[in-house]
């Protein structure tokens, strides 16, 4: 394992992929479909731009050409994307799991981003009883997801009427329109201020990079490329590179601490009898090994946050 820790993003890149790219010609370009106005707009350009990739964004622009990767990007409405990818017009596309799943289009989901996270539940007023999911039967409940409402309540066996509309839905019992309500929930605070109470989940979702089933090998090679750099972000992003002194009678003890590292790397100190340890920990695990390095002995413990991370 190597670590990148530096600010020459763009060289490095370029080194790390020499190989590829020198196969690749720039005509045959990577399209991606990415959402052009909305909450993952701005993400998804910087998972773009963060890979290394340089992308001169203009207003209302609809399509632009990355400088120094093989790829076109085109700003869509979410909704489109999946059918976009499936036809070929764009090649992959980031798109929230809940619009991938409502639209049935044949498409490859090939990486989750972390990025968008939300979920899909279901809510009813706040001062109506609720038991169990059997509550809802015989409600008529207003979604605009009814495709993934029919399996969830077809998987519990559920019999209630679902309300297709298409926006505003969390209005929808208030004006007497719905019982209740199945709508995307991120902080819960549209759901309160409309008088409701989240009761079940249907769907956890996150925004995913999907993927056209039949594409040509040069194109499967830049999607591999893409995800090389994806993964070396997301690796640095759930780990953490740790520093600390130690005195020398103590290393066996701190380095059994220390998970999933063969081998930590051991400096001397230039105080006789000490050294440092330099290794890399889970972002999960971090607070828990800490205080048992520290209780082991382990000071001057620093963290630094990785920028890329190739296994
Ligand atoms: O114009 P276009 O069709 O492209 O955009 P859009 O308006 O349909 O989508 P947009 O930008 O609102 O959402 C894009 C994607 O972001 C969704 O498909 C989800 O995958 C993801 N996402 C994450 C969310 C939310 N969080 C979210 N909170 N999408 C919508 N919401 C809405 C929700 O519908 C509700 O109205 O936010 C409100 C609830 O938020 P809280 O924080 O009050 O709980
Ligand atoms: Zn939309």
């Amino acid at each position: 394992m190597f670590i990148i820790n530096n600010y020459l993003n763009y060289i490095i890149w370029a080194y790390i992929c020499k190989p590829f790219l020198f196969e690749i010609s720039m005509e045959n370009k990577l399209k991606i479909a990415i959402q052009k106005s909305g909450r993952l707009s701005e993400d998804s350009l910087d998972l773009l731009k963060s890979c290394g990739i340089k992308i001169n964004t203009g207003l209302n622009k609809l399509k632009t050409t990355a400088e120094n990767f093989p790829l076109e990007i085109f700003f869509l409405r979410d909704d489109d994307i999946p059918k976009y990818v499936a036809d070929g017009v764009a090649d992959i596309g980031i798109v929230g799991e809940n619009v991938l799943l409502e639209n049935s289009n044949q498409v490859k989901l090939i990486k989750k981003t972390g990025f968008g996270k939300c979920r899909l539940s279901i809510a009813i007023p706040r001062d109506k009883t609720y038991k169990t999911n059997k509550s809802l039967n015989g409600l008529k409940i207003a979604t605009t997801y009814p495709i993934i409402l029919k399996k969830y309540l077809k998987a519990n066996r559920i019999k209630a009427d679902i309300h297709e509309i298409s926006g505003s839905v969390e209005i929808a019992p208030s004006i007497g329109l719905a019982d209740a309500i199945c709508d995307l929930v991120s902080s819960g605070s549209t759901l309160l201020s409309n008088g409701l109470k989240e009761v079940e989940v249907v769907l956890k979702s996150e925004a995913v990079i999907i993927q056209n089933k039949s594409l040509s090998k040069e194109k499967e090679q830049l999607i591999e490329q893409l995800i090389f750099r994806i993964d070396s972000l997301q690796g640095a992003k759930n780990n953490k590179y740790i520093l600390l002194n130690a005195p020398n009678n103590k290393l066996k003890s701190i380095c059994n601490l220390l998970p999933g590292m063969k081998s930590p790397t051991i400096l001397p100190l230039a105080k006789e009898g000490w050294s440092s340890i330099h290794s890399v920990i889970k972002e999960d695990d971090f607070w828990e090994i800490i205080m048992k390095l520290k209780n082991a002995g382990a000071q001057g413990i620093l963290v630094v946050p990785i920028e890329k991370m190739i296994i």
